[in-house]
């Protein structure tokens, strides 16, 4: 059990590219299951290795499906997803996104509707995930943390200015507080 600590913007980690992971170690399937239970912890419904300052392009994703009386439970849409690659796009789409390593910000981010990934799982399986809607978002918000890409900086430049000033001031007034 171990819960990681997730880097925050502007942690200079976060806009490295991770590299791909050659064999499933069981240090790698440490890092998986902490990730897991970091993600849950943190109410998250994805994780990339990079926020949690791990050089590995690895994401872990648990979206749920479609909200309902008596919804699944936590695990029920788990994806492990190790070196994943998108090998099929199609249309566009708009999301109010947020950022466990942005806390506190949201901002509308295009992405692709659906896109076909393929990747390994936890255990180096090949895997190839056909997703639309939050999934098909999520899985391409994880990805790009694998290459050092925020959703902030997918935003025109005038919004990205925006929103990275009112992040700076958040930052300071926090500081001013302790
Ligand atoms: O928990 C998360 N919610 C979310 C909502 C809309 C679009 C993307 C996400 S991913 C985010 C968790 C996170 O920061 N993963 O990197
Ligand atoms: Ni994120």
């Amino acid at each position: 059990m171990s819960i990681l600590e997730i880097l925050k913007y502007p942690d200079p980690f976060l806009k490295i590219k991770a590299k791909p992971v050659s064999r499933i170690d069981e240090e790698t399937r440490k890092l998986i299951s902490a990730m897991i239970e970091t993600m849950y912890f943190a109410r998250g419904i994805g994780l990339a290795a990079t926020q949690v300052g791990a050089d590995k392009r690895i994401a872990v994703l648990d979206v749920p499906a479609e909200q309902r009386a008596g919804g699944r439970g936590q695990g029920e849409n788990l994806i492990v997803l190790i070196n994943p690659e998108i090998i099929a796009h199609e249309g566009e789409t708009k999301y109010e996104e947020g950022c466990l390593s942005v806390p506190g910000f949201t901002a509308d981010v295009k992405r692709f509707a659906t896109v076909v990934v393929k990747g390994l799982d936890k255990n180096g399986k090949g895997l190839e995930i056909n997703a639309g809607g939050l999934l098909a978002i999520a899985l391409q918000h994880e990805m790009d943390h694998l290459d050092g890409i925020l959703f902030i900086d997918r935003l025109s430049k005038l919004k990205r200015d925006i929103i990275k000033r009112k992040i700076k001031k958040a930052i300071e007034d926090e500081k001013k507080q302790l």
